[in-house]
Parts: C-alpha cells; structure tokens; sequence
C-alpha cells in the first residue's frame, strides 16, 4: 500500500466543535434532528467547506448530501465514505457528526496532498439515520439503495412540531439547492466506510483504539396502542373499568421481567409512553408506547417479537381493551464484506493500530450501504460507552487515532484489488 498521507488532527477538532455548535443543548450535547433547521445549518455549513476546496456538491431526492473529489477516471464508481448529521433530541456531538467530518478531514488531507486516486472518492451525509423524529431511521440510505422513497413516507408527521415529512424533506432540498447539483437516488460505488463511534463499553474498557466492525445486529420497531374507554376516576368501580394503562403497564412489566433478563444478547427499549386524554380524574382512553428491540440472530427476534405480541394481546384482553401494533422499522442482522473487513485489518497493522473485530448494537447506514456495495465500519471508543445523551464524549486522541486509521483505509480500499 502507498504510504497515506498525513491527516490535519487539529483541524479535525476545530470542525467538531464548530458542529458541535449547531443546535447546541445546555447540557453540551446537540439537537440537531433531521430535516429541521440545525439539520440545514450544519448541512450548509458542510458546503460552504466543500465548495471553498473546489470539491463539487450535489443532493438527491432524499435530501442525502454528496461532495465528490473527481479521480483520475470519473467514470470509475467512486469510493463512498461518510455517515449523518442528524441527530437525537437529547443527543451528543460525536454520533454521526464525527463520522462525516472524518470523511470529509480525509478528503481534504487527500487534496492538501495532491494524492489523485484513480475513481472519484465521495464524503456523503446520509439523511434521517435516527429515525426519532420520523420513522424509520437510515431512510436516506434505504431510499438510496433501493432507489426509490417509499410513498408512505411522505405524510409522516413529526412528533415534535407535527411537519409532514415531504414538505421537510423539499424546504431541506431547497434551501441548498442554489449552492449544489441534484442527483437522482442511487448511483453505483466501489465501496463504502463509515466511522462512528462505538456507542459502548468495549474498546474505552478494553483500552484498545480502533474497532473493525463486522456486521450489525438487527432491530424492530413497534408502536403500541391500547384503546379503552375514559371514564370518570371516582364513580367507576373495577368491574366497569376498560383501563388501557393497566393493560399497558402490566404487559410492559412482564417484558421487563423477561426479555432482557433471559437474554443477555437481546435488547428491549421503551423509548416513548403517551396516555390520553391525560387527565387526574379520569380513566385513560388510550395508552401508547414504542418498543425498540433488537438482537444479533434474526430467529431470536422473531420469537421475541411473538412473545412480546402474545404479552400484549393477553394484557389487552384482560383490560377488555382494544390493542393495535404497528410496526415502522424493520432491519436484519448483516455481515460486512470479507473483502472489506480484510482490507481494515491490512491498513490497521500498515500503521500499527490494535484493533478488535465486533459487532454493532446500533444500526448504521452501512447496514444499507452493505446491500448496495462492499461495506464496512471503523469505531473508536466513547467515555463509557454513552451515547445518545448529552454527555457522549471522544477523547481528542481517539478522534485523531480514528482519523488516521480512516485514512489508511480509504488508501487501502482505493488499491485493493477486488474492491477497488
Ligand atoms: O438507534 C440506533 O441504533 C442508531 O444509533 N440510530
Ligand atoms: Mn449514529
Ligand atoms: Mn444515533
């Protein structure tokens, strides 16, 4: 492999923070939701920066944002690299942000030092990987690979500020579209890397620098309803009560006490509650919830989902309640490409980084991007493995660590051979 050229540590940091300062939280994270305001700042922000290096910019339909450095062959399927801008309500600076901006160092340091690789290399910012204003998440990369927006999506409602989507999704598009070219969804690409950061325990407690991620666990997504009837809190007596919080409550019990504890691989998360008309005296009409699960083995989750359907049914039942689920994110578990992954451990030992080969529990555009083209993913280490709160934190070192090993690897994946 060439030796890859030096990547500018500091002018890393100094983006991060300037991102970082796009819907800023008191508490030192960021809202910076999809298709919102903070999410077309820092978008604008990632273009001003593209276009004062001469790279050329374009957009999709999805909104998915691109800045390509042309190869030597522009006909060639260009590397892609990258991840998301968007982030959670209460979320940190790193989850997505450092991934892209890492990308993006990368292409800078490649044009700084006059390295034209033979195919184009393209920096994307992927939109909605969160999925938490609209479900469900990664949609920028899905539509990508499939090449189409699924037509219901378009009159998704926010839950913050009740936008529907499509018109989000256009006022996102136009706002940029002066300063950039349009692109139809979905084009061909040699490979795809994204860097994220790890979002647990394992490489800070480990105390090892770089992850080689190998694949990502599947996740479900189910929003839950339990109709009954509201009904005066003094007067009704339990045989008259059709109460949908007891039905709720008492399943939700029963999957806490189950679910994980019998499965130290699963995960069940509650993320949202809703109870209406929610008032002190009177029995709730409906009780609402989001479930998030997930699990490494797509048998597993099968059989939790049913299990967790049954707890509900069985809960509605017993309340004389109405239940209905629906369900608004599906994505099975993926292996990574072996090429891809071979690659990293390549350019890994080039450098002289230690890795550890894992598995993630958060999903990732590259979970699309795998269907589409050779895809993999880099992690580096996150103070106690939080994220998705306010206090996510990466060591500046890591940054700088994870930058360079992206570096190594976006060289590698541009000479190897089968992939390039
Ligand atoms: O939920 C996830 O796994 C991702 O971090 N959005
Ligand atoms: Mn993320
Ligand atoms: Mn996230």
């Amino acid at each position: 492999m060439t030796k890859a050229p030096e990547i500018d540590g500091e002018r890393l940091l100094a983006r991060l923070d300037a991102f970082a300062g796009i819907g800023a939280t008191a508490g030192g994270g960021v809202n910076r939701q999809t298709l919102t305001r903070g999410d077309r700042e820092a978008r604008a922000l990632l273009t001003a920066l593209a276009k004062a290096r001469g790279f050329s910019v374009f957009q999709d339909d999805m909104a998915n944002l691109f800045i390509r450095m042309e190869g030597r062959d522009s006909g060639l399927p260009p590397l892609l690299i990258g991840s998301h801008l968007d982030s959670q309500p209460s979320g940190g600076r790193f989850d997505g942000a450092l991934g892209t901006l890492t990308a993006f160092e990368v292409l800078e340091s490649l044009a700084d030092a006059g390295f034209q690789p033979e195919r184009s290399v393209e920096v994307v910012a992927w939109t909605n990987e969160e999925g938490c204003r609209y479900a469900p998440g990664c949609m920028g990369s899905r539509a990508f690979v499939d090449g189409a927006i699924p037509a219901e999506w378009a009159d998704l409602l926010a839950g913050d500020d009740g936008a529907r989507f499509d018109d989000e999704r256009l006022a996102t598009i136009e706002a940029l579209a002066p300063e950039v070219g349009h692109r139809p969804l979905g084009f061909p690409v040699s490979a795809y890397l994204e860097l994220h950061i790890e979002q647990g325990p394992s490489l800070e407690s480990e105390q090892i620098p770089i992850g080689i991620v190998t694949g990502v666990q599947g996740t479900r997504w189910l929003e839950v309803r339990f109709e009954g009837q509201t009904a005066h809190a003094g007067t009704t007596a339990l045989q008259y009560r059709r109460d949908p919080l007891k039905a709720l409550t008492t399943a939700l019990s029963g999957l806490y006490a189950t679910v994980m504890p019998d499965d130290a691989d699963a995960r069940f998360t509650v993320g949202r509650l809703a109870v209406t008309p929610g008032s002190v005296n009177a029995i709730p009409a409906t009780a609402s919830c989001t479930v998030d699960l997930r699990h490494p083995e797509v048998e597993i989750l099968d059989q939790l989902e049913t299990a967790i359907r049954d707890m509900f049914e069985d809960a509605a039942k017993a309340a004389a309640t109405e239940l209905s689920i629906r369900k608004t994110l599906e994505m099975s578990p993926v292996r990574f490409s072996e090429a891809a992954v071979e690659a990293l451990h390549t350019a890994a030992s080039t450098i002289g980084f230690e890795t550890k080969a894992m598995i993630s529990g958060a999903f990732h555009d590259a979970l699309f991007l795998s269907q589409h083209a050779p895809s993999v993913m880099i992690f580096v280490p996150c103070r106690d493995g939080l994220s998705h709160n306010e206090a996510e934190f990466v060591e500046p070192e890591d940054c700088i660590a994870g930058a360079q090993m992206f570096m190594a690897a976006v060289t590698e994946l541009l000479t190897k051979p089968g992939i390039a």
